[in-house]
């Protein structure tokens, strides 16, 4: 599959939760190590760098972890729940096939 196939496939998946709801599933469970149900903040720190590594993008900051815990996760617990994080998914995604 060329890149700009997959990139359609993206686009298309955020309007379509039939695709959508499963990719979140697949990283939600590949990001929650401990299988806790919720993704710890060395969890996202995890994800994040072993997805920036995938995409060829320089490993996030200390201070980049700490922001994307303080804006996705709404109730304040200092994790993520499967809702938060399907939040975190779609704008990662957003961002991988540049569009806002
Ligand atoms: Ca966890």
């Amino acid at each position: 599959m060329d890149i700009k196939t997959s990139d359609e496939l993206l686009k298309k998946s955020l309007f379509n939760d039939f695709t959508f709801l499963p990719m979140v599933n697949f990283y939600f469970n590949s990001a929650d190590i401990d299988g806790s149900g919720f993704i710890e903040k060395t969890e996202i720190n995890h994800f994040l760098t072993k997805f920036s590594k995938e995409q060829k993008l320089d490993p996030p900051t200390e201070k980049e972890i700490e922001e994307t815990l303080n804006e996705f996760d709404k109730n304040k617990d200092g994790k993520l729940c499967k809702e938060e994080f399907q939040v975190l998914v779609k704008q990662i995604v957003k961002e991988m096939v540049g569009f806002k």
